[in-house]
């Protein structure tokens, strides 16, 4: 038995075009071998300049290339990162750009276009980014521990700097580049007031050095109080004159030694950090006062939206409540980071009702890479498809047609900055995400940034040709999967709406029941799910919390009616009878069953899908992500069970009898 297996599996490598070598997924997607001597040449030479070059020379198997730095209209036109591809790769390539950084992206797609077979015979195409600022935030502490991350330690060696100099800061920084990120926020939101110390920041200038021929800027998260607990003053009142030197000497020492510095970003006053209402001052006087710090530097200042506290308000309205207001008193240099949901980055939510409600104010939304309510890095989701949905929704705020991604990137509003954030998933674990599929995300994240109209199909598409393999043997199954996996997450999860079910310690696996007498009401499930012996749900409705109100018409009265509502959000808007009917005909009970049942099975398919694929795919990563794909099914089911049988005892109805029965006791989940 054993030996047929093995001849087997010979035979299939064969099949598959050759015996495969071990990969650990270090080289990302950028995996190019050749031995490609490739004939380059460029009108001006700088360290980004020579990224290109070399890039080109020893992978691009094509006719010589030029690169070009020419400052016509037309380049111009296409901003500081754009390009243009002229040519043909029979005869000679020409990529024009107005700056370095626009030689380099192109370059890079250049490469791209060769290594996922899509190169055209004669190549004419101009290409611009969508947002100026394509930017990953780290939430680094400085022991090396990363809040929410799931690939091990932090990449930034904060002990051994200035001095060592770890071979990933460059990988990194060219990894981001081949994706047109252009911004790293290095430390933790929850930060660390030390890294501001000048010891610190000759540390971070030391990477900004590395990160700089990439056209990758630093940046830093900032502890508002750091004039107190840094610099000794008595207080950190943004009004107060000694605070506003402070922050202004700060911003000298730090352009003095990183002059492209990129800017701050600030979580203030939001789960327990300081900031200005500690001095009864608004978030647009602490916005403020750090942005005129950084103006003269042409920095930007990012203060995030994520804001609550345990009142008797509905979390999901705060942040709205908090920065309405305050529309049009921030200064031009502020952009406002706003989550994409307005809970928490939980596996399905609405889009923020502030995308839009802030008429004379610069927003950016933030999306989580790192997959703090998906699983970890143990589950395969594939998260393009929850960023496109939510840059897609229509906000209807400027009229219909105004998506979160014309409000954010400058079409509908004039912006002096537009902006991206994703929470970024990377660690010093080999494969630099945990899980090889998690990459995905990372590379997802960088393409949509530069361009959100592409599809997660072609990003999903472009990413397994250079990861693994252009055989459409494998794309074909994989991709499928892939695009299938994070429905399939909502549904053994939480779907129909549903949200904020996980386990409150760890954030990993269901507790619904999950009920603390002397913890915050609103970090506990059962104030999102409100079920009882009627039904399950939030009302959000005017009935209810009417967070439908921060909602544009027809949103507002669509999301408002149970029977307009869109049935992904229907528990997130609506208290359900477990009896209701919904558009499939099954009741909420029935339909809630279904769901989990099916999101169980889904993951049962990748499992089949995976194997089957075994012949193309080194034994390494294969190894890895059939294993993973092992806890994700058991997960699924856990996940299934928790909820079906906790809700259930509200209910009180049968699990349809054609579906999976559980294979677990309540009580044992519970423990
Ligand atoms: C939550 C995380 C917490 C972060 C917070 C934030 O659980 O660790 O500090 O968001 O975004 O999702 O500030």
């Amino acid at each position: 038995m054993k030996r047929r297996t093995a001849i087997l599996s010979i035979w299939m490598l064969v099949a598959a075009g050759g015996i495969l070598h071990a990969e650990d997924g270090s080289r990302l997607w950028l995996r190019t071998d050749t031995t490609a001597q490739a004939q380059v040449i460029a009108n001006q030479q700088s360290a980004t300049v020579a990224v290109a070059k070399k890039e080109l020379q020893t992978q691009w198997q094509g006719a010589p290339v030029q690169l070009k730095i020419a400052r016509t209209a037309a380049t111009r036109a296409l901003g500081d990162d754009g390009y243009t591809l002229a040519g043909s790769p029979q005869t000679s390539v020409t990529i024009t750009a107005a700056t370095e950084k626009g030689l380099l992206y192109g370059a890079y797609h250049l490469l791209r276009l060769q290594d996922t077979q899509s190169l055209p015979a004669v190549l004419d195409m101009a290409e611009s980014p969508k947002y100026a600022r394509r930017i990953l935030n780290h939430w680094d502490n400085l022991d090396r521990s990363i809040e929410r991350g799931y690939a091990g330690r932090s990449l930034w060696e904060w002990e051994k700097l200035p001095g060592e100099i770890s071979p990933r800061y460059a990988e990194y920084a060219r990894a981001n580049a081949s994706i047109g990120i252009n911004g790293s926020v290095l430390n933790n939101v929850n930060a660390n007031p030390l890294i501001l110390t000048n010891e610190y920041l000759i540390k971070v200038k030391t990477i900004a050095d590395i990160f700089r021929p990439y056209g990758v800027k630093v940046y830093l998260s900032i502890h508002f109080a750091a004039p107190k607990t840094l610099g000794g003053l008595p207080d950190a009142d943004p009004l107060n004159k000694e605070v506003i030197q402070w922050w202004k000497d700060k911003v000298k020492e730090i352009y003095a030694l990183i002059p492209d510095f990129g800017g701050f970003l600030v979580k203030a006053n939001s789960e327990g950090q300081s900031g200005p209402q500690d001095y009864g001052r608004t978030h647009a006087d602490g916005a403020n006062l750090l942005a005129d710090a950084l103006k003269p530097y042409h920095g930007i200042l990012m203060w995030r939206a994520f804001v609550y506290n345990p009142t008797k308000e509905d979390r999901a309205k705060q942040a709205y409540q908090e920065f309405v207001p305050l529309d049009g008193q921030f200064r031009d240099n502020v952009m406002i980071q706003i989550k994409n949901g307005p809970i928490d980055f939980q596996p399905r939510e609405p889009f923020s009702p502030l995308f839009g409600a802030l008429q004379h104010t610069q927003e950016m939304i933030e999306f989580q890479i790192t997959q703090e309510y998906l699983g970890f890095s143990n589950h395969l989701v594939y998260l393009a498809p929850l960023f496109k949905e939510t840059l897609d929704s229509d906000t209807y705020a400027d009229g219909q047609g105004s998506t979160v991604a014309k409000i954010t990137d400058g079409t509908l509003r004039p912006a002096q900055v537009t902006a991206i954030a994703g929470v970024a998933n990377t660690g010093d674990s080999v494969n630099w995400c945990g899980h090889p599929f998690a990459q995905a995300n990372w590379y997802a994240f960088g393409r949509l940034a530069w361009n959100h109209e592409l599809t997660p199909e072609q990003i999903a598409d472009e990413w397994l040709r250079m990861t693994f393999t252009s055989d459409e043997n494998f794309i074909r199954p994989v991709k499928e999967m892939m695009l299938a996996s994070r429905e399939a997450c909502v549904d053994y999860m939480m779907p129909i709406g549903l949200h904020h079910l996980f386990s409150f310690h760890v954030h990993y696996g269901p507790e619904p029941w999950g009920y603390f007498p002397d913890g915050r009401p609103d970090w506990m499930p059962v104030y999102y799910h409100r079920a009882d012996s009627i039904g399950v749900g939030f009302d959000r409705t005017e009935a209810g919390s009417n967070a439908v109100s921060q909602y544009f018409s027809p949103l507002h009265e669509q999301f408002n009616d149970i029977k307009t509502c869109d049935e992904r959000l229907l528990l997130w808007f609506h208290h359900v009878p477990w009896t209701y009917t919904l558009q499939s005909g099954n009741t909420l009970w029935d339909e809630l069953c279904y769901r989990y049942d099916r999101g169980v099975q889904e993951v049962r398919d990748f499992q089949k899908t995976w194997d089957r694929l075994e012949p193309y795919v080194d034994a390494e990563r294969f190894a890895v992500v059939q294993s993973k794909l092992r806890v994700q099914a058991r997960d699924a089911v856990w996940w299934k069970d928790a909820c079906l049988l906790y809700f259930q005892t509200f209910s009180k109805l049968p699990i349809p009898y054609d579906i999976e029965r559980p294979v677990h006791q309540l009580d044992d989940l519970k423990k």
